[in-house]
């Protein structure tokens, strides 16, 4: 069974975030989202509008992925490839370069992000219009 794992905050859930886990789990047979914890995001600069656990919810929903772990720390990826025996680390490629040193544990796959969608534009818009 190839395992294959990828991280992110996932919050407004859009059909970039799904075409990235589609394609994650498409490159193995099990795959699982470290989803970013409230406090994590909040070192990330970042302030979901769901919950933790109302994210976790959503991307348990989702037939691509199969195991939802929390994120808490940049530094848990390493221990997180040897605890759950992953094969594959996916991320896009936003981050293309930034997560190599985990190439000595595991293949390291940046997917293309898919172009005209985020979150941030969502609520950008979503004020706007407003
Ligand atoms: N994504 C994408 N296309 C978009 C938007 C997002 O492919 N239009 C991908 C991102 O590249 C990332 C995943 O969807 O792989 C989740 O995106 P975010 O929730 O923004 O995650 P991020 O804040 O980048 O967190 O330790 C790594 C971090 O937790 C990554």
């Amino acid at each position: 069974m190839k395992r294959v794992i990828t991280y992110g905050t996932f919050d407004m859930l859009h059909y970039g975030h799904i075409e990235l886990l589609r394609r994650a789990r498409a490159l193995g047979d099990y795959l699982i989202v470290a989803l970013s914890s409230d406090e994590f995001n909040a070192g990330k600069g970042k302030k979901a509008y769901f919950s933790y656990d109302d994210r976790k919810r959503m991307l348990e929903a989702i037939r691509h992925v199969d195991l939802v772990i929390p994120e808490h720390t940049w530094e848990q990826k390493a221990s997180d490839i040897g605890l759950y025996q992953v094969d594959t680390f996916v991320i896009g490629d936003d981050w293309a370069g930034k997560f190599n040193e985990l190439q000595a544990q595991c293949e390291v796959v940046y997917l293309a992000r898919t172009p005209e969608i985020s979150t941030t534009q969502i609520k950008a818009e979503l004020t706007k219009a407003s």
